[in-house]
């Protein structure tokens, strides 16, 4: 007589396979579509299967930014589910941002039950019909690289498999699947719930080939320059860009920079600006930019030869984008920054003077740009009140000599900022979906309890983050993360778009423009304090370095998180 199969519900066996995997975390807002998941949870327990940690996280788009910040911290890939249609409604923005800066995640969420009696997990509540949605996956599918809806019990291990396996596949990005519940109160064989999966992500380089004929252009160009956007993929891929540049007396510019690729202070980082960097370069490599530059302001020497490089060179997920690519370099950016280094050692003996010369030049320049972008931003702190440049200089100084992150969403500009390590730095998506900095800044600190995490931010940004349950998950969780919140009482990055689209416009000779204001400000420390954050507020420019430096020692040595607000003027 054959043994018979052993069995545990399919909701339990996502959990367990989810473990298998590598997902440390399950980001979870639950619901009615939930109970084969919890009884899950309880039935791996009991029976010690090994399953991820599930946390209740209280509102979805705060569960997308925190598996967003645990996997820009850690590079693993994490799990959100979410309730049905309605829940999958509120992860939609965190998948947009995650798409767009090729930032996995495994997203689940519960499909309404098909039946309406007669089988274990069929409807029992009105929600039951008011859930039920003819594609309910339109809802991200845009978003997402892969989507499927679970059919039968058994498949839940091949389902996991191949949704970690696409979404840890370049370009990396967000993965759905929907849940349906009667299927999830199926029975699944657990025999083999614990073995390794034998499907293996996907990852590409360029040929040898093609690093041969981007060396050469870069080696022959006499004024090269790189754009960089999404950081530099790796630590050893910060490590390799900045002697390459340096080598070739490259400038290299972080046009809206997302992540750190140079040290802001090394003597090839030009700041911000493309200009006049790309009028006058002949060839330009671009390292995972999205949008490299402005066509509308910044023009390209006629002839520059550009060589577009990272996971999906052309994004070719975007319907328009007509940036040149006279060669294209796929590939994880770190892996394009070694593999050009490489290639352009054998061309390092031709004309040593030139690249001694233009070194020299470039530095000379950058040195520059970057007293002038820090007289500017003391100069921000002298008028009554400080401007973002101020905030962002006071920031650096009272962060230096230690490893920090700081994120900013219309918070604390780059430029005045020195850092100088890969991780350091991180800018909301350029999807620009809002709300981003507070629970990505959270999911990074679950990753790392002991890096000093700061998300700075604008007002509209946090109140987008969805404040009091961001605040409640710092409690619960323990994540000392600190909040500085740079209020301009305006979405003042709205009034900067009117006034360019119409700059003599009506709307600009209004004392007050219309639908930009977010006059009167609440007593947001209130909202902190609520869940005992530590706070502070700080309208005196001359204020700020202390509130700073105590808000570090608070979360640093106290160990809960702050939340500082400094008054700035309008952009
Ligand atoms: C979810 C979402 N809604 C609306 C917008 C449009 N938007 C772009 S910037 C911005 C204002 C941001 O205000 P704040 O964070 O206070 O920064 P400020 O511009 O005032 O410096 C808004 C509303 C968006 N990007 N995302
Ligand atoms: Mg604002």
């Amino acid at each position: 007589m054959s043994q018979p199969t052993e069995t545990i519900t399919a909701g339990g066996a996502l959990l367990a396979r989810l473990k298998v995997v590598g997902v440390d975390y399950i980001f979870a807002n639950s619901g009615t579509d939930f109970p084969p998941i919890i009884a899950g949870l309880a039935e791996a327990a009991a029976k010690d299967i090994a399953w991820p940690r599930a946390i209740v996280i209280p509102h979805e788009h705060a569960a997308m930014g925190m598996a967003h910040g645990y996997y820009l911290a850690t590079g693993r890939v994490q799990a959100v589910m979410a309730h049905t249609n309605v829940g999958l409604a509120n992860c939609a923005i965190g998948a947009i941002n995650m798409a767009t800066e090729h930032v996995p995640v495994l997203l689940f969420s519960g499909r309404t039950p098909t039946l309406e009696q007669g089988r274990l997990g069929a409807r029992t509540v009105p929600i039951g019909w008011g859930q039920e949605m003819r594609d309910q996956t339109a809802l991200v599918r845009e978003a997402v690289k892969w989507d499927y809806e679970l059919r039968f019990p058994e498949q839940v291990p091949e389902v996991v498999d191949r949704a970690y396996a696409v979404a840890c596949s370049t370009p990396r990005g967000p993965v759905y699947v929907s849940l349906p519940r009667e299927v999830l109160c199926g029975p699944c064989p657990s025999g083999a719930l614990d073995e390794l999966s034998r499907m293996a992500p996907v990852s590409f380089a360029p040929t040898a080939a093609a690093f041969e004929q981007a060396a050469a252009m870069l080696a022959g160009a006499r004024n090269p320059g790189i754009v960089a956007q999404g950081g530099a993929g790796s630590a050893e891929g910060f490590a390799a860009l900045a002697p390459l540049a340096d080598g070739w007396g490259s400038p290299v510019v972080q046009y809206w920079a997302i992540q750190l690729a140079i040290a802001s202070d090394h003597p090839m980082s030009v700041g911000s600006n493309p200009e006049p960097w790309l009028s006058e370069a002949d060839v330009v490599l671009v390292l995972g930019c999205l949008a490299p530059w402005s066509p509308a302001v910044n023009k390209l020497a006629p002839g520059c030869k550009v060589i577009q490089a990272g996971p999906d060179p052309l994004y070719s997920r975007f319907p328009v984008r007509n940036f040149p690519a006279d060669l294209s370099l796929p590939g994880e950016t770190a892996d394009i920054i070694l593999g050009m280094a490489r290639a352009m050692r054998p061309h390092l003996a031709a004309r040593p003077d030139e690249r001694t010369i233009r070194r020299a030049r470039v530095a000379a320049r950058a040195a520059g740009i970057r007293a002038a972008v820090r007289l500017a931003a003391e100069k921000g702190g002298e008028g009554p009140v400080m401007s973002k440049a101020w905030v962002s200089l006071c920031l650096s100084r009272a962060i230096e000599g230690r490893d920090a992150t700081v994120l900013s969403e219309l918070g604390c500009p780059l430029d005045p900022l020195t850092l100088d390590s890969a991780g350091s730095w991180y800018q909301e998506p350029h999807s620009g979906g809002l709300g981003w900095s507070v629970p990505t800044a959270l999911g990074m600190q679950l990753a790392q309890p002991d890096r000093l995490i700061i998300a700075t931010m604008g007002d509209g940004s946090y109140m987008f983050a969805n404040p009091v349950a961001c605040h409640q998950i710092a409690e619960a969780l323990n994540l000392p993360v600190l909040l500085l919140v740079l209020n301009n009482r305006e979405w003042g990055a709205v009034r900067m778009s009117v006034l360019g689209t119409y700059p003599d416009g009506y709307a600009s000779r209004t004392n007050q423009m219309p639908l930009v204001s977010l006059d009167p400000t609440p007593d947001f420390t209130k909202v902190a304090a609520a869940s005992r954050a530590w706070t502070a507020r700080v309208d005196t420019p001359g204020d700020l370095p202390a509130v700073l430096a105590a808000a570090i020692a608070h979360v640093t040595t106290a160990r809960t998180h702050a939340r500082v607000e400094s008054s700035v003027a309008p952009a």
